[in-house]
């Protein structure tokens, strides 16, 4: 984990100049894309929690190493109520639903507006209820 992390920053460093930043990690400078990369295994998300600037775009990877398909839904409460009694089965067109097929990764790219928490939740059936939650603070 430590070593694709450490990986992942150089390659924002090579394509974004100066800004490092990971999950749980520190700022510094305040332009560019940031990386933040999450594994999701045996239908939890590892980490559960990250911090990260407001306004600045985000690019979440999500690597799901199950063998079957997940979300990454995140918002606010109504948000998770929609789609806990939403019919969608797919996710592609919004940046803050997505859906990870199996055995696959899928990068997108967010940029939380208000500082604030904001869950992130798989909303495919039993998902929530087995503990696949998040949550991504967002500070000023
Ligand atoms: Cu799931």
């Amino acid at each position: 984990m430590k070593r694709r992390l450490g990986l992942s920053l150089l390659a924002a460093g090579l394509v974004g100049g100066t800004v490092w930043f990971g999950v749980g990690g520190a700022l510094a400078g305040s332009s560019g894309t940031l990386p933040v990369d999450i594994t999701i295994h045996y239908s939890h998300y590892q980490p559960a929690a990250f911090t990260v600037p407001a306004g600045r775009p985000i690019a979440i990877t999500l690597r799901n190493a199950d063998p079957i398909d997940h979300e990454w839904i995140v918002g606010d409460a109504a948000t998770h109520q929609r789609h806990r009694t939403g019919t969608e089965p797919y996710h592609a067109s919004r940046p803050t639903e997505v859906t990870i097929p199996a055995l696959s990764t899928v990068t997108t790219v967010v940029t939380f507006g208000a500082p604030g928490a904001l869950q992130y939740i798989c909303h495919l059936p039993g998902h929530e209820a087995y503990g696949m939650v998040g949550t991504v603070t967002i500070r000023p």
